[in-house]
């Protein structure tokens, strides 16, 4: 399988997170690329209509995205503990984590993108101070939920340590740690995982 990465990206290291956890890496070839916006890469546009990474190709050429989906699709892929739970309560909840997370990254992203692509005369700073209610309020439901993560490892683990991950690298200002005490003791723990420690983007 290729997957279309870039070592920055939350959505990419999700992916690979979940790649290490599963067993999965060795058959994974990882072909890093740079797009944005405002320059997108053409083999990515090629097996992702949006224009955006992760994307995977299978060894039967189908094309997949978002990582949600292409979480998924590995999780089939293999014969050990699943990362996404079987339907039921535990499936929900770890669906619902992940949707929490990955909203948390798309306000994110959209202030980095408003940052390094909209000229500085015509930033919005409402519209910066918007997705940071929506990054604030993610976290709070991360943290009231972290109490019970334990050492839960899932679709919704995962994606909630590559949010606060990506929040330590692009937006090192926000102390989320201060208000959201629960969270930072998971994942404290939580980001010394292998899989983590491997995944770990440089500064
Ligand atoms: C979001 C991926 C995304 O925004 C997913 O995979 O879950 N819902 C998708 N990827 C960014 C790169 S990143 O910063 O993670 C991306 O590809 N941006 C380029 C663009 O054109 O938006």
């Amino acid at each position: 399988m290729k997957l279309y990465h870039a070592p920055a990206s939350p959505y990419v290291r999700k992916v690979m997170v979940l790649a290490h956890e599963t067993g999965l890496l060795d058959s994974i070839d990882v072909e890093t690329v740079s797009t944005s916006p405002a320059a997108p890469d053409a083999a990515v546009a090629k097996a992702n209509p949006v224009k955006k990474i992760p994307a995977l190709v299978t060894d039967d050429g189908m094309a997949l995205f978002d990582s949600p989906v292409i979480c998924e699709y590995l999780d089939s892929q293999h014969d050990g503990p699943k990362m996404f739970p079987a339907p039921g309560e535990a499936r929900w909840r770890a669906l619902q984590l992940q949707a929490a997370a990955d909203g948390l990254l798309d306000a994110a992203i959209l202030i980095v993108y408003e940052g390094r692509i909209r000229p500085e005369e015509l930033r919005f700073q409402p519209w910066v101070d918007a997705q940071r209610s929506k990054i604030d309020g993610a976290l709070a439901a991360l943290n009231t939920w972290s109490e019970d993560f334990g050492d839960r490892i899932d679709i919704g683990t995962i994606s909630a340590a590559c949010a606060c991950g990506y929040l330590d690298l692009r937006f090192p200002d926000i102390d989320w740690r201060g208000a959201n005490r629960a969270l930072a003791a998971w994942y404290e723990r939580f980001s010394a995982r292998p899989s983590m420690q491997a995944t770990k983007p440089a500064g």
